[in-house]
């Protein structure tokens, strides 16, 4: 009997951090081990990236897409949602619940990430300016007022609203861009809060996966 198609998501053949989990295919893997889909990954160059075909798929150029049967799909929050939705166990059933939980995704990547991909892209982008010593401060205070926020919402619980979620698969990606900066260390309980979904078997499987594309060993399942 032939087995339905699995979803084809793009990601980078060549990326940045080599696979430590921060391009943002790593939403998606990790959205799909956490609801036990399969799913398969085509694997991109920069200058493919560009051309009509992928274009087609993705009008700015960019992965992570998503393939799934007819739907196709652009957009990591678009994408994780679909999965979220077609699949149980990254949404609650409850739906104010659910709506939360949602709500935790759009503020994942419309209020805590655009200040860190900024202190990201600033010393690239401006680190030979005259500016830059006294610009980089002051980003990085920004993204100190979303992390005191979100600390003290997070308090002491394991997750942002009941259950690990959507929400909170977002949110773990979009801090763990601060790795390296020394932000996230000032904040105890987000560190160990990335850390606890960094736990979680799912996760694991999909940052193997992810690495695996640079190290060429295929990931153990
Ligand atoms: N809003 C879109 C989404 O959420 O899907 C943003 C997609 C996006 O920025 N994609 C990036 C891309 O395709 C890859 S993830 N860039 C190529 C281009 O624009 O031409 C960003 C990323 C890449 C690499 C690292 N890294 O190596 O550390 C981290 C983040």
């Amino acid at each position: 009997m032939r087995q339905p198609a699995v979803p084809t998501i793009t990601a980078f053949e060549d990326s940045p951090d080599q696979g430590q989990g921060l391009a943002r295919d790593m939403r998606v893997r990790w959205a799909f081990e956490e609801v036990g889909q399969p799913y398969d990954v085509r694997l991109v160059s920069f200058e493919a990236m560009k051309e009509p075909p992928h274009m087609a798929l993705h009008p700015f150029g960019q992965i992570p897409t998503c393939e799934d049967g007819k739907l196709v799909l652009f957009e990591s929050g678009a994408i994780i949602l679909h999965i979220a939705q077609r699949h149980a166990g990254l949404l609650p059933d409850d739906p104010d619940a659910r709506a939360r939980a949602i709500a935790w995704m759009f503020a994942a990547l419309n209020t805590v990430e655009p200040p860190i991909v900024e202190r990201e892209q600033v010393p690239y982008a401006e680190g030979d300016k005259p500016w830059y010593a006294a610009r980089l401060p002051l980003i990085e205070d920004r993204v100190r007022v979303r992390l005191d926020q979100l600390s003290r919402r997070l308090g002491s619980a394991e997750w942002l609203d009941g259950a690990f979620s959507a929400g909170d698969l977002m949110m773990v990606l979009v801090l763990r861009r601060l790795e390296g900066t020394g932000l996230l260390a000032e904040y105890p309980s987000l560190e160990a809060y990335v850390a606890r979904a960094q736990a979680r078997p799912a996760y694991q499987r999909a940052f193997e996966a992810q690495r695996a594309v640079f190290t060429g060993k295929r990931p153990a399942r």
